[in-house]
């Protein structure tokens, strides 16, 4: 405490030896340290201990945010001297990638005339140069008869077909041999031509999918809600099949595409929940079409074939009418095994109507004929291409000029 008596002799002693040097310190120190604090505010890095800091480069992984939120405590005080950093491009902002689903290309539609080219070069084209100049008798007749059962066309038709040229172009030539299969051809195929476009039956009209694996069955949905959609009708998707995980996914993009809603279950789950619901949605959201995709299934295996029964009964709990339209949809490249498809299915799943998918790039184009002739089923729609405005109506005429004009 006795401190203070010591510093006012000492300053006493001071004044009295250089006043004027102990006024100077008294007004100096003070606007000294003044000075001192207000630089030391301004610049806060000389107060703090001396550290680095790093810019980070801005990416996604290491935002800015991140960095500025570092504590600094968390910065030791004496860091090792750190390599002189490389000199380094200033990062350039990230592109941002937005994917989208590919919008469908607005190509003209295509002719199914060309489309249809390479049956109709293997079928009528291949007839034509067999005949040839010769008239229709004897070796010619016979050659006509084992081209016919090779043509995809099923051996029933191949049959009947054999049996009209014989009784109506006996003797003749080509052209008449010409005439008289478009005319028996043409009334097979008118029996099977759709009697209206696009049908609506319910509220909502329930289609359910059917056909083996790869046929085409979640593409052709794709297309046909695209053409419901733009026909001005509110359509909800059904992914019941949840065999393939991929499956929901790939009709959700169609969904997206062409703007409707899509239900959809676990992958793995029980598909008839998920018809059910699709159903029930359809009702609740007061669409006008609901589409049930179904997972590709094996005619041979007969489990997978009772799910589609019971698919088709419980769809019936929710809507008693409905399925207004089973679609069986079949691969055309198949060939004759359509043919077998086609006859398991229906008796499994009472088909109302008949998808014939891929005939662009098929010479096996014929068996439409075929299925035609013995099951007597609607072709409702014709796949020439990978884009909804090629799935189209089936119009005997149309596929008629397609196999038989030049
Ligand atoms: N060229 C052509 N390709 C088609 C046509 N229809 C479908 N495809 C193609 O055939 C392949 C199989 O089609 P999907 O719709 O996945 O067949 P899916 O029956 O649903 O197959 P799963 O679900 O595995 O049973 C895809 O590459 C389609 O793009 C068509 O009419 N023409
Ligand atoms: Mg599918």
């Amino acid at each position: 405490m006795d401190f203070l008596p010591q510093l006012i002799e000492t300053l006493t002693g001071w004044m009295r030896e250089d006043p004027m040097l102990t006024v100077g310190a008294f007004l100096g120190v003070p606007i000294l340290l003044a000075l001192l604090t207000d630089l030391i505010r301004r610049e806060p890095a000389l107060g703090k201990p001396k550290h680095r800091t790093r810019k980070l480069p801005r990416t996604p992984e290491a935002p800015i945010e991140a960095v500025a939120a570092e504590p600094a405590e968390a910065v030791p005080a004496r860091l090792p001297e750190p390599a002189p950093e490389p000199e380094v491009e200033p990062a350039l902002e990230p592109e941002v990638e937005v994917e989208l689903a590919p919008e469908p290309e607005p190509e003209p539609p295509a002719r199914l005339r060309d489309r249809l080219r390479r049956t109709s070069e293997a079928f009528i084209g291949r007839l034509s140069s067999l005949v040839g100049g010769r008239s229709l008798e004897g070796d010619v007749l016979e050659e006509l008869e084992a081209f016919l059962f090779t043509a995809d066309l099923g051996v029933k038709t191949a049959d009947d077909l054999l049996q009209r040229v014989r009784k109506e172009a006996g003797g003749a030539d080509l052209a008449r041999l010409r005439e008289v299969l478009r005319a028996a051809i043409r009334e097979k195929l008118k029996r099977v031509e759709p009697p209206d476009r696009l049908p609506v039956d319910g509220k909502p009209h329930v289609i359910l999918v059917l056909g083996v694996n790869g046929a085409g069955k979640t593409t052709t949905i794709g297309k046909l809600a695209g053409r419901y959609t733009q026909a001005g009708q509110k359509v909800v998707l059904g992914a019941a099949d949840t065999f393939r995980a991929a499956a929901i996914e790939q009709l959700g993009v169609w969904a997206e595409r062409v703007g409707c809603d899509v239900v959809s279950g676990q992958s793995g789950g029980d598909p008839s929940a998920v018809a059910f619901d699709t159903v029930k949605a359809a009702r609740a959201r007061n669409a006008d079409v609901a589409i049930i995709d179904t997972a590709g299934r094996l005619q041979t295996k007969v489990p997978l074939i009772d799910e589609l029964k019971k698919m088709v009964r419980v769809i019936g709990k929710e809507m008693p009418d409905a399925p207004h339209e089973t679609l069986l949809v079949l691969d055309s490249n198949t060939g004759q095994n359509a043919i077998s498809q086609a006859r398991v299915f229906t008796e499994a799943a009472g088909v109302t109507g008949l998808v014939l998918t891929k005939l662009d790039g098929t010479a096996k184009g014929g068996v439409l004929v075929g299925l035609a002739d013995e099951f007597g089923i609607p072709v409702r729609y014709v796949g020439v291409g990978e884009s909804i405005a090629d799935l189209r109506d089936f119009s005997a005429d149309e596929y008629l000029e397609a196999l038989f004009d030049e």
